[in-house]
C-alpha cells in the first residue's frame, strides 16, 4: 500500500483544514498520512512528504480507510461517503477538528455559529474583545483553521471561533465557555437528509457545555423554548421582535443589554455602518459574547464606531450610468438573499445561481415580486432558476459571470439596482465565494457605459 505506515491516522483533504491538522498532528509525534481526491494537489502534497508525511492524492482506496486507526476528515468532506461508511463499520474511529482542537487547547473559547451571520458576528466578537485590552485568535470556518492557533504556540486570552455544522456534525467532546446561536434557516439540503437534521447539528454547540458556561440564543428561532431546555448553561437571549430579561433585545432605536454585571444600551449612531435588523442581530450576539468573557462595554462601543463590514456582504461596488452594482457573493443561501432583497425598495435585477445545496428557491418569489425588475440566473442553477422566476417576473439563464452582468445592464434603467446575491455555493465556476466577488466587481468596474450595452 504505497508507501503508508503499519499505522497511521488518515487527514482526509488536503485543503486548509487538513494540512494546517497534518502539520499539527505530525508536530506532536502522531504517525499521520493523508488522501486527497483531486491529483492536482501537488504542492501540498509535495510539502507534507517534506515533514515525512505519507500520501495519497488522485483517488482515494478502501485499503487506505480501512487500515487507519483513526480517520480525520476536513469539514468539507461528507462523511457518507463509501470509504468513511465501510471503514467506520469496521470499527475505525472518526474525528472531527473541534475535538482535536479541544483535546489541545487550554485557551477559553467562544463558538459561533448559525446559517447567516457568523462571520460578522465572529469579526465583531475580536474587535469588541480586543478594543477591551483582550488578545483573541480568530479562526475556523471564517477562515484560517482552528490547529494554526496551537501551531503557532502565540497564546492569546481568547480564541473566537466560527463553527460550521459540517464541524459540529463531528464534535462529541468539544465543550466553548461561550457559544452562539445566531439563526437557523434552510441551507446545505444537500449534505443533511432533512432540515431537522441540519438544526440538530446546530444546535449540538450546546450539548457538552455546563452551568459555567454561556449559551447566547437567538429566541426567534424555530423551537427555542422546547431547544434550550436540554441546555445546562447559562442561557442569554437576544431578540429582534420582543423585549428579553436577561441579554440583548434589538429596537428602532438601538440595543438594549442586560445582563448580571450590565445594563446598558448602544444606540443607532454607533450601529449606523452596520444596517438591517441581522446585523443589529448580530452585534447584540457579539456583545454578550464579549461581555462573557471579559469584554467592557466602552470596548464594545469603541469596536463599533471603528467595525466595518468585509467584502462581498451587499457591498457597494459602482454606480454606472445611474444603476448601482451590489457584490453580496456571500449570501449562500435563500434566506440571505431575502435579507438582501430587502435591503432595496424596487428596481433589481438580481444574479442568483452557482453550485446548488437542495434549496428550494421558491420562498423567495414574494420578495422577488415586490422588489425585482428581472432575475439572471447563472451557473449549474441556472435551469431551476429560470423554472422558478418564470411567471414572477422576466428570467434570463446565463452560462456565467461576464454573460449574467452583461444581461443585467442590458435590462437596467437609471435608478436600478444589479444585485448579485447567489443563494447557492460558488464551486461550479469559483473556488470560493471571495473569487466570486471579486469577478463580479471586476467585470463591473470594466463596464464603461450602461448606455453602450442598452443600445449597442
Ligand atoms: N476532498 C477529498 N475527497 C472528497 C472531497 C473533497 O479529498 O471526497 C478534498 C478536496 O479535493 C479538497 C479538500 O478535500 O482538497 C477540501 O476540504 P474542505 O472542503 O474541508 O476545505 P478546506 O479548504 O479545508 O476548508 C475548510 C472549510 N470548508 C468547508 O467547510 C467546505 C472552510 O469553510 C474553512 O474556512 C476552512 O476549512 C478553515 O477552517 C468554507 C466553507 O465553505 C469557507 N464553509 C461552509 C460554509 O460556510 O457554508 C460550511
Amino acid at each position: 500500500m504505497l508507501n503508508f505506515p503499519e499505522t497511521y491516522e488518515l487527514i482526509v483533504g488536503l485543503g486548509a483544514c487538513g494540512l494546517a491538522m497534518a502539520r499539527f498532528m505530525n508536530c506532536r509525534g502522531h504517525c499521520v498520512a493523508a488522501t486527497d481526491i483531486d491529483a492536482t494537489k501537488t504542492d501540498e502534497a509535495a510539502a507534507l512528504k517534506n515533514l515525512g508525511i505519507p500520501v495519497m492524492i488522485g483517488s482515494h482506496t478502501h485499503e487506505i480507510f480501512d487500515n487507519a486507526s483513526v480517520i480525520i476528515p476536513s469539514p468539507g468532506i461528507p462523511l457518507n461517503m463509501p470509504y468513511i461508511q465501510s471503514a467506520r463499520n469496521k470499527g475505525v474511529p472518526v474525528k472531527g477538528e473541534l475535538d482535536i482542537f479541544a483535546r489541545y487547547n487550554t485557551t477559553p473559547t467562544i463558538a459561533i455559529t448559525g446559517t447567516n451571520g457568523k462571520t460578522t458576528t465572529t469579526e465583531l466578537t475580536t474587535a469588541m474583545l480586543e478594543a477591551s485590552g483582550i488578545s483573541c485568535f480568530m479562526g475556523g470556518n471564517i477562515g484560517t483553521p482552528l490547529m494554526e492557533y496551537l501551531i503557532k504556540e502565540d497564546p492569546k486570552d481568547v480564541v473566537v471561533a466560527e463553527v460550521s455544522s459540517f464541524q459540529l456534525d463531528l464534535a462529541q467532546t468539544f465543550r466553548p465557555h461561550t457559544a452562539a446561536l445566531l439563526n437557523i434557516a434552510e441551507d446545505h439540503l444537500d449534505r443533511y437528509i432533512n432540515f431537522h437534521a441540519y438544526a440538530d447539528s446546530k444546535w449540538s454547540i450546546f450539548k457538552n457545555m455546563t452551568a459555567k458556561d454561556t449559551a447566547i440564543i437567538n429566541n426567534c428561532i424555530n423551537n427555542f423554548s422546547t431547544r434550550t431546555d436540554a441546555i445546562c448553561a447559562e442561557i442569554l437571549e437576544f431578540s429582534s421582535t420582543k423585549t428579553v430579561a436577561r441579554g440583548a433585545s434589538v429596537h428602532k432605536m438601538g440595543i438594549d443589554i442586560h445582563t448580571q454585571n450590565v445594563s446598558d444600551a448602544l444606540t443607532t449612531d454607533i450601529l449606523a455602518g452596520l444596517p438591517g435588523t441581522h446585523n443589529k442581530e448580530n452585534v447584540a450576539a457579539a456583545a454578550l459574547a464579549a461581555l462573557s468573557c471579559g469584554g467592557t462595554i466602552e470596548g464594545i462601543r469603541q469596536a463599533l464606531n471603528e467595525f466595518t463590514l468585509s467584502d462581498h456582504r451587499i457591498a457597494f461596488v459602482r454606480e454606472v450610468d445611474g444603476v448601482r452594482f451590489y457584490n453580496d457573493s456571500k449570501a449562500t443561501n435563500v434566506d440571505a438573499v431575502l435579507r438582501a432583497l430587502e435591503s432595496f425598495e424596487s428596481g433589481v435585477i438580481l444574479i442568483l445561481g452557482g453550485r446548488e445545496k437542495g434549496l428550494d428557491f421558491a420562498p423567495l418569489a414574494p420578495e422577488v415580486k415586490a422588489r425585482a425588475k428581472a432575475v439572471i440566473g447563472m451557473g449549474e442553477a441556472a435551469g431551476h432558476v429560470m423554472e422558478t422566476f418564470e411567471g414572477v417576473c422576466p428570467a434570463y439563464s446565463c452560462r456565467d459571470m461576464a454573460c449574467a452582468v452583461t444581461k443585467a445592464v442590458s435590462v437596467a434603467d437609471k435608478g436600478n439596482v444589479v444585485l448579485l446575491s447567489p443563494a447557492c455555493a460558488s464551486f461550479d465556476l469559483y473556488a470560493n465565494y471571495k473569487e466570486r466577488g471579486k469577478d463580479f466587481a471586476r467585470i463591473v468596474n470594466r463596464l464603461v457605459s450602461v448606455q453602450e450595452v442598452c443600445h449597442g
